[in-house]
């Protein structure tokens, strides 16, 4: 492949933070982004080339962006993956990844069963459909995650059920077409953002630690603190998962270690995932760009640590919706080495993601950053940077002052 500036122009279905940061970070390379959100001024439009205006079910709106585009992908899994491949095939442009791949990703079950027949180990998982059913689940295994098959993300559609008389409620708040997995007992939670590329090229990122509240990703830190053997077997799952998956593009893959050093898949996203926006400081390229790259076919950044990194997200902290804005930035910008990301969400809500902050340890930083050495796996300097992106994040607020 001959690449010659400007660049192509990429179609992206969802244009809320992951496409803002998408075109954020490719406009140095001279590519042209175009999204497709319902949002009027969604989060990407201000950075991006072009907002076309619909619904990810939006057949019109669809072809439009695919009329348009040279490659097309997406950043939500709500978008439509029939719709998709139609329009990508029309137009005669590639759509990463592959939509058959988004088909099964986007229901949980099929999703996990995919993985069970591809022998990567996951949870015990089963189907449930019943008020009865689910409660006899929770009898046997003594607790479950409910989660709903199709829809939920940031949270939403995952309810923990540990009471078998909670079944029914439980089942209403998911919808009722949904799956429960058991309850693990894991040591932490850590996700590896994976990529293919071109012919077959396979990279991973290092290994992450996240740290969730209330089913939500609050903290993610990179390099995972954990041992070395962990993270060995967590590269080696992501690749399986890769292995597995069609299309190029990031793949964010959830995993969970257990109490034992085991390392179980979770969940995996066909796109740049939040578990990996550390990366944008902390590697060499980032998830945003490599994402693109990926999808464009061309060659790949390098996945390697730049710095260790924690990003603390920022969640909507009010009671109910309204206008925001953000107080405390003050002092996030008069810190060394923590970057803020603003998603640029007309309203806040609870919980919603409204922006994150990245903290890194640089090199000649005031935080004993000096000594950092890429090979030392020491957890110490990643508890300062946890807690340093904590009290920074903390500060900031959509309360009234
Ligand atoms: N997103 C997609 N799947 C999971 C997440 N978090 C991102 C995408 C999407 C945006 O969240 O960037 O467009 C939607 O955010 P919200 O707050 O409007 O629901």
């Amino acid at each position: 492949m001959t690449i010659t500036l400007p660049g192509p122009t990429l179609g992206v279905v969802g244009g809320g933070q992951l496409g803002r940061m998408m075109g954020e970070a490719v406009a140095p390379l001279g590519v042209e982004v175009v999204v497709l959100d319902p949002t009027p001024g969604c989060p990407a439009s201000p950075v991006v080339s072009d907002q076309i205006v619909g619904g990810f079910d939006d057949a019109d709106a669809i072809h439009e962006l695919a009329s348009r585009v040279d490659a097309l992908t997406f950043e939500i899994e709500l978008a439509d993956p029939d719709l998709m491949a139609e329009a990508a095939a029309e137009h005669d442009v590639p759509v990463h990844p592959d939509p058959d791949t988004l088909r099964t990703i986007q229901d949980k079950l099929v999703q996990k069963e995919a993985l069970v027949d591809a022998g990567i180990p996951v949870p015990e998982f089963v189907a449930v459909a019943t008020a009865e059913g689910l409660e006899r689940v929770v009898e046997e295994f003594g607790g479950v995650m409910l989660k709903a098959r199709e829809g939920g993300y940031d949270g939403r559609g995952n309810v923990p059920v540990d009471d078998p008389a909670d079944a029914a409620d439980a089942l209403d708040e998911v919808g009722g077409n949904a799956m429960a997995e058991e309850f693990l007992d894991f040591e932490r939670e850590i996700a590896v953002m994976g990529l293919k590329g071109a012919d077959g090229e396979t990279r991973t990122y290092p290994v992450t630690e996240t740290i969730h509240r209330e089913e939500i990703l609050r903290e993610s830190v990179a390099p995972a603190r954990t041992d070395d053997a962990v993270v060995a077997e967590a590269e080696s799952v992501a690749r399986d998962v890769l292995d597995v998956l069609d299309g190029r593009g990031v793949y964010g893959i959830e995993l969970f270690e257990t109490r034992d050093g085991d390392v179980l898949v979770n969940e995996i996203a066909p796109r740049p995932h939040n578990s990996g926006h550390w990366t944008i400081e902390g590697a060499r390229t980032s998830q945003f760009e490599n994402h693109v790259r990926a999808v464009l076919g061309w060659p790949l950044g390098p996945t390697d640590l730049v710095a260790p990194a924690v990003t603390a997200n920022v969640l909507g902290d009010t009671e109910g919706t309204r206008p925001a804005t953000m107080s405390g930035v003050d002092d996030v910008l008069a810190a060394s080495g923590a970057d803020l990301h603003w998603y640029g969400k007309d309203d806040v809500r609870p919980l919603r993601k409204m922006g994150h902050l990245t903290a890194t340890l640089e090199a000649g930083g005031d935080d004993g950053a000096a000594d950092w050495d890429a090979g030392d796996r020491g957890a110490a300097d990643r508890d300062a940077l946890l807690s340093r992106a904590r009290d920074l994040r903390d500060g900031l607020t959509f309360r009234d002052a």
